[in-house]
């Protein structure tokens, strides 16, 4: 049986990276295409390069003809610009919008049937905009962003609680921006929810509320240290859970930028939402129930996205 095929739309730091993790765990050949000539084929021939010593043998291709993401089963979407200091997501809207009009075109034109993630921000207005672009079935388009905010919430609790990441689930909703909301209800240690820790008296309130507010900064801390460019090994890490739960059917739980219609009193928008993905892209939107506190912080993030999606419609009259 053939290898999946595996197309990377954009080939700078998280498509280098993406490229490198998919052919490690072999989950597929890589295409890597990038409007920037020699890059992908640079950066594709270096990993490739890799395989004798990592022991894989994925075949990794580096291009600029959209031609060659022919049959893709996932395109993982990073083209456009990243964030420079001082600079938020929503600044990068109008460039990236542009950007999303060609990838959505060529995927349409060249791999109509793959599952679609896109990365680039600001993230759910993009994805929003991809899927506009692309055409494609919405269960198939879907945007990176709560995997990476929970991940980075799960690592901040477990420097804090002193134990193993792989004890603490966490819970990221809404959209990627400083808006998002990092559900403290439903992230546990050892299965047990924050609030009982807090009253076992293993951490405070205020360790907490500082957690969560390291969270919704994560991308910005890591801009500011970097100075030049954004966060790239863990969105990238957090894009291949993603693509592996699709291409291995594996039903994951996974909070990702989804089309919500008829839950969490959405009707048709893209938003970070708990979803199962499996062989079917988006298979679940999981209806979770909000208090009133997570009601009116998820409002407030529904409607910054809802505002973002209005400005895509008034820069391209296409959209609207
Ligand atoms: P970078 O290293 O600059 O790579 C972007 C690549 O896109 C470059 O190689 C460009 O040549 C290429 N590109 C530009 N225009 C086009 C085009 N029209 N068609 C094809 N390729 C093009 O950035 P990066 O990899 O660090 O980040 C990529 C995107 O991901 C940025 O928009 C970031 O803001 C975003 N990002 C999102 C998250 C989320 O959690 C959602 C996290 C980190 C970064």
């Amino acid at each position: 049986m053939a290898r999946p095929k595996i197309a990377l739309i954009g080939a700078g730091q998280i498509g280098g990276t993406l490229a490198h993790l998919a052919a490690i765990k072999e989950l597929g050949d890589v295409v890597m295409f990038d409007i920037a000539e020699g890059t992908p084929q640079g950066k594709a021939l270096d990993i490739a390069e890799s395989g004798p010593a990592e022991g894989f043998d994925a075949v990794l291709k580096g291009t600029n003809d959209y031609a060659d993401i022919a049959g893709a089963d996932v395109c993982i979407v990073t083209a456009g610009v990243p964030r420079k200091p001082g600079m938020s997501r929503d600044d990068l809207l109008g460039i990236n919008l542009k950007v999303m009009k060609s990838v959505g075109e060529g995927i349409k034109a060249h791999a109509p049937n793959a599952f679609v993630i896109c990365i680039t921000n600001p993230l759910d207005a993009m994805v929003w905009a991809l899927r506009e672009f692309s055409g494609l079935p919405r269960e198939k388009v879907c945007g990176m962003a709560g995997v990476l905010d929970s991940a980075r919430f799960r690592h901040f609790l477990s420097v804090e609680f002193g134990v193993s990441m792989k004890d603490v689930t966490a819970f990221v909703l809404g959209g990627h921006g400083d808006t998002m909301v990092p559900l403290v209800r439903y992230s546990t240690v050892g299965g047990i929810p924050l609030p009982d820790l807090i009253e076992m008296g293993w951490t405070s309130q205020e360790k907490l509320d500082a957690i969560v507010q390291r969270t919704r900064d994560g991308g910005a801390e890591i801009v500011g240290l970097l100075k030049t460019g954004s966060a790239f090994y863990a969105p990238a890490t957090s894009a291949i859970e993603m693509a592996e739960a699709y291409l291995k059917d594996q039903k994951r739980v996974l909070p990702c930028a989804a089309y919500v219609d008829g839950a969490l009193g959405l009707n048709g928008l893209y938003v970070g939402a708990p979803t199962v993905i499996g062989a079917n892209g988006i298979e679940k939107i999981i209806d979770i129930k909000l208090n009133r506190d997570e009601q009116a912080m998820f409002q407030k993030s529904v409607d910054a996205v809802k505002g973002l999606v209005e400005a895509c419609k008034g820069i391209d009259p296409s959209l609207a």
